[in-house]
């Protein structure tokens, strides 16, 4: 009885071409709407390849995942134009505020951990940096490579552009120190861009660049500095030794249901954490 009934539904899609809503009803399923992520660059392949996987056990669910930077995905969970944050820095406490008034009832997910990675050029001779020269280097108190034991020439700084959550992480951490008091910002020279893949090329391309990536975008087209001696590497960043390593975030509705509670959980399950691991990430279990 119930084979006939979903062989007459599927005649039934067919010959309309659309899913009404009562073919919903029919199937017993919540309405099939696409479930949205946006948000951070850093985690958007493996949020993508987190989706594709899910789609492929899941052949009726729509899940779109796009960009823009952990502060537009906050921003358009705000306006209720998605379900899922995708975010490489924690919300703010204003932020969370926020949506509480807007009666958004938000559960933070921690999908793994990243190291913030730093990039020189190939033909660099620096191979390490404390992080207080880092800060300096980023605040332009330090502007030429010489001053860090490298060659005579002016430091180029690249820096994610603000909506990136990296930026306000490594704003905070290395060119404020961790000083809550501390006013300091990225010097005023800086070259900001869009995206870990740009700053990459642009680092591949220029001698004196500094940059910083996801971990999970690192490639040997550049060299990666260790930190206090410390490089960014899986097992440092693991054990939390690595001094620019930080949790990377899904918020989701915390009364979800259907696809999105669904993705959430296999975003958590052993086969959604291997693909975090297998896109260059740190899983957390
Ligand atoms: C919601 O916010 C996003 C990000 O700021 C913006 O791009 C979008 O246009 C907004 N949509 C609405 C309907 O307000
Ligand atoms: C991210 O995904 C894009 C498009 O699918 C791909 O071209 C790119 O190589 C991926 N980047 C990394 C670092 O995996
Ligand atoms: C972290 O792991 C690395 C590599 O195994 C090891 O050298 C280092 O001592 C560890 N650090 C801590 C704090 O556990
Ligand atoms: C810039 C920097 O910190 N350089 C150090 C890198 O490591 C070598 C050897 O451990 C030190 O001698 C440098 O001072």
């Amino acid at each position: 009885m119930l084979k006939k009934s979903i062989v007459i539904g599927m005649i039934a899609l067919v010959g309309l071409g659309t899913i009404s809503k009562e073919s919903n009803a029919f199937w017993g399923k919540k309405k099939s709407s696409v479930v949205k992520l946006q948000g951070s660059d850093t985690i958007l392949n493996t949020s993508q390849a987190i989706a594709e996987s899910f789609m492929t056990e899941n052949k009726d669910a729509r899940i779109a995942v796009t960009g823009g930077g952990s502060g537009t995905g906050i921003a358009s969970k705000l306006n209720k134009t998605i379900d899922i944050v995708m975010a490489s820095r924690a919300m703010k406490s204003g932020e969370l505020k926020k949506a509480k008034e807007l009666g958004i009832n938000l559960e933070e997910i921690v999908l793994g951990y990243d190291g913030i990675t730093v990039i020189v050029n190939k033909n660099n001779n620096i191979k390490n940096i404390s992080h207080e020269d880092l800060g300096k280097v980023f605040s332009e108190e330090v502007t030429n490579w010489k001053q860090l034991g490298g060659r005579d020439a002016q430091i180029v700084v690249l820096s994610r552009d603000s909506s990136s959550g990296t930026h306000s992480y490594f704003k905070k951490v290395i060119v404020r120190n961790k000083d809550k008091s501390s006013k300091k910002e990225y010097g005023k020279n800086t070259l900001y861009l869009p995206s870990n893949t740009a700053i990459l090329e642009e680092v591949k391309s220029n001698k004196n660049a500094i940059g910083y990536i996801g971990m999970g975008y690192m490639d040997p087209s550049v060299n990666a500095l260790s930190v206090d001696k410390i490089s960014a590497s899986f097992k440092n960043v693991a054990n939390k030794s690595y001094p620019i390593a930080r949790e990377v975030y899904w918020y989701v509705d915390a009364d979800r249901t259907g696809v999105e509670a669904q993705l959430v959980d296999f975003a958590l399950s052993s086969k959604g954490q291997s693909i975090v691991k297998a896109e260059g990430f740190v899983p957390v279990k």
